[in-house]
C-alpha cells in the first residue's frame, strides 16, 4: 500500500491536528490516543512515512528503528508503567483492523489488562 500523506497521524505530525504529546526526538513522536482504552493509553509513532510495521520493519534506517524502539520504552516508563506492567500492540494492515495507515505502536497501562486473544 503506497502510503498517504493525509492520513490524520501524517497530520498530527504536520501540527495540522493538535495532539497531547508525551515524547518527541529525531525519529519519533508519542501522544495519548483520542479514545483511551486504559487509564494510559500511548501511541508512538515514527516520523518517517511507514504505513506499517512491515514496511518500517524492512525499510527504515537502524537509526530510526533504534529510536523507535528506545522510545516506546522510555514513554512506558515515563508514564510510570515499567514497575507494574503494560502492554505494546500494533495492528497491521486488515486481517489486524489497522484504521490510521501510518505506523503505530499502542501502550496500554495503568489497570490489569484482560488476556489477549486474536
Ligand atoms: P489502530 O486501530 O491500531 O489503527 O488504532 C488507531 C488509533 O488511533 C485508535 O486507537 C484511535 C487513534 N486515533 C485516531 N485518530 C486520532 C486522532 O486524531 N488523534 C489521536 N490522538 N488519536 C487518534
Amino acid at each position: 500500500m503506497a502510503y498517504d500523506p493525509d492520513n490524520v497521524f501524517a497530520r498530527i505530525l504536520r501540527g495540522e491536528i493538535p495532539s497531547r504529546k508525551v515524547h518527541e526526538d529525531e525519529h519519533t513522536l508519542a501522544f495519548h490516543d483520542i479514545n483511551p482504552l486504559a487509564p494510559s493509553h500511548i501511541l508512538v509513532i515514527p516520523k518517517g512515512p511507514y504505513v506499517s510495521f512491515d514496511d518500517f520493519s524492512e525499510k527504515a534506517s537502524d537509526a530510526e528503528i533504534a529510536a523507535f524502539v528506545r522510545a516506546v520504552g522510555k514513554v512506558a516508563r515515563d508514564q510510570g508503567l515499567a514497575g507494574d506492567g503494560y502492554r505494546i500492540l500494533a495492528n497491521i494492515g486488515e486481517n489486524a483492523n489497522q484504521e490510521v495507515p501510518h505506523l503505530h505502536v499502542h501502550i496500554f497501562g495503568g489497570k490489569r489488562l484482560g488476556r489477549m486473544l486474536p
